[in-house]
């Protein structure tokens, strides 16, 4: 195995089951990237590379966009493919590694821009769903095209002006989540990167999910600050008045996911309870 490998068994979270609490303890898979600084995706995208459950036994999928600059980075295999392909390429994959590998996980996470997922991608994204493709899909919606200089994107906010959007966005900003519905996802979540343990266990939850029930979304509000101007130490201020007014935390699971977590996994918020004894005379 090369050291790169061994150092992430020996030091990092290979074969163990690390969290988010003890970042700084252990060898991070993703320690260096060339986002700008502040950038509040690298540090979601830092934190779902800490969160998948089996990280030696992970692929990542992802397409043009700013995030493929820091998860190309990782100590995690990554396929890049053309812009907004990324679902069709992670539809093939695990179903290649299902073949492959029978009944021992490999975890396909799909985490592409709101541009990639929600226009360029949109109808692989909406595809993989409805034919219940299991892996998961991570839209890093920092609501703008950062990576080519600001452009309004499907997630945009209505009114929103940007670089190449001087008079505003004309439209809504399009409800993914609903869609994620709509196309039979078995898990949906909408988190942002200032709550590291919920971005954790959203992450592990829908992983888990897509490794026998079906697709699962997450969706993850993670600013630009360079597109939005917003200062670096302003980031996660931002991203915790954004939560409170916009993009509120949110889960949906359904009811085969949830019996497959508690019976699978053990997770105690799922386990059914009894029905409460009817009255006897
Ligand atoms: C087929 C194709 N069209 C256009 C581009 C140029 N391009 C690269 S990244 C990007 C926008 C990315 O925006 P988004 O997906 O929202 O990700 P972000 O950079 O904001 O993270 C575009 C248009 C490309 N690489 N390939
Ligand atoms: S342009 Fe925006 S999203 Fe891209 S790395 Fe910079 S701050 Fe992050």
């Amino acid at each position: 195995m090369p050291k790169e490998y061994r150092d992430m068994v020996e030091h990092g979270p290979f074969g163990k089951k690390t969290t988010v609490s003890q970042m700084g303890s252990f060898k991070e898979i993703l320690e260096e990237h060339p986002m700008c600084a502040g950038c509040a995706m690298t540090l979601f995208i830092r934190l779902a590379v800490i969160a998948v459950p089996n990280p030696e036994d992970t692929i990542m999928v992802g397409t043009a966009g700013c995030g493929r600059l820091a998860i190309s980075q990782a100590a995690i295999p990554f396929v890049y493919g053309n812009y907004g392909d990324q679902n069709g390429v992670a539809s093939g994959l695990s179903r290649g590694l299902r073949i492959r590998f029978g009944d021992q996980p490999k975890d396909v996470v799909v985490m592409a821009g709101d541009g990639g997922t929600a226009d360029i991608g949109f109808q692989q994204v909406l595809h993989s769903w409805f034919r219940k493709e299991r892996f998961t899909t991570i839209m890093l919606d920092n609501e703008v095209y950062g990576n080519t200089g600001g452009q309004e994107s499907g997630m945009t906010t209505r009114g929103a002006v940007l670089k190449m959007a001087p008079l505003g966005k004309k439209f809504e900003k399009m409800d993914m989540v609903a869609m994620a519905k709509i196309a039979g996802c078995a898990y949906i979540a909408t988190v942002v990167p200032n709550n590291p343990r919920r971005v954790e266990t959203c992450i592990k939850k829908a992983v888990l999910i897509a490794r026998e029930v079906g697709p699962t979304y997450i969706q993850a509000y993670t600013s630009c600050n360079i597109e939005y101007a917003i200062p670096t130490d302003q980031v996660m201020a931002d991203a915790k008045a954004v939560e409170d007014d916009r993009y509120k935390f949110e889960e949906y699971v359904s009811d085969e996911a949830k019996e497959y977590l508690s019976a699978r996994y053990g997770y105690k918020e799922f386990v059914q309870k009894p029905a409460a004894a009817i009255g006897t005379a």
